[in-house]
């Protein structure tokens, strides 16, 4: 299988750790997404990265779909549990910290494009947005307590606003829960590099 992906991506990274987790060898295509290549436009029409190009030639997006198909390859190292309340907790989280990437990277994106033009009524709309999700974060830490997709999207999530937005980095517990979870080698193997 081939992964078409950025280094810096955070949904990408969640595939990753996913496939590193679970031992299932991807064949890592770094792609530029200035100049997307005929195969990942073929593959995906929006061009966006993770997508996963099967041995039969499937494409699959986008990384939650990923990351749930290879999850179901075995059950070896699972990281969505199978049962549907539990499931559902997990599915969430992800959908969550999916949700506060993207906020960060239009928050940062916004403010490269337009340094000394920027939109102030949205970039503080963002901010307030990554700022109450870290709040909540911080309050339901007792449920990222075991290595599985949620933690790992969470994580991945906050790796990327370290690299992009380290002046609004997580405080508190979460930052010590944070420091722990990136030691674990799937998680220090893709750390996000530009
Ligand atoms: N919902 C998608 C989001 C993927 C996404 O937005 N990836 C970004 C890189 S982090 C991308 O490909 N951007 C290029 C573009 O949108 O043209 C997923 O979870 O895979």
């Amino acid at each position: 299988m081939k992964l078409l992906y950025t280094k810096r991506s955070p949904f990408a990274r969640k595939v990753r750790v996913v496939a590193l987790e679970k031992n299932i060898a991807l064949d890592l295509i770094d792609e530029d997404l200035q100049q997307k290549s005929r195969r990942l436009l073929d593959a995906n029409p929006l061009g966006k990265v993770p997508t996963l190009i099967l041995d039969n030639g499937t494409a699959v997006f986008d990384s939650s779909v990923i990351c749930q198909y290879l999850d179901g390859l075995h059950d070896k190292a699972l990281m969505i549990p199978r049962e549907s309340l539990g499931r559902m907790e997990v599915l969430k989280w992800e959908a969550f910290a999916d949700d506060l990437v993207v906020c960060a990277i239009n928050l940062y994106m916004e403010k490269v494009r337009h340094p000394d033009d920027f939109h102030k009524d949205w970039t503080a709309a963002l901010e307030a947005n990554v700022r109450r999700a870290f709040a909540f974060i911080e309050s339901n830490l007792h449920q990222l307590q075991t290595f599985n997709l949620a933690s790992v999207a969470v994580a991945s999530s906050l790796g990327y606003i370290h690299l992009r937005l380290p002046h609004l980095k997580e405080q508190g517990d979460a930052a010590q829960w944070f420091e722990i979870i990136s030691k674990r080698p799937s998680m220090a193997q893709t750390v996000p590099v530009v």
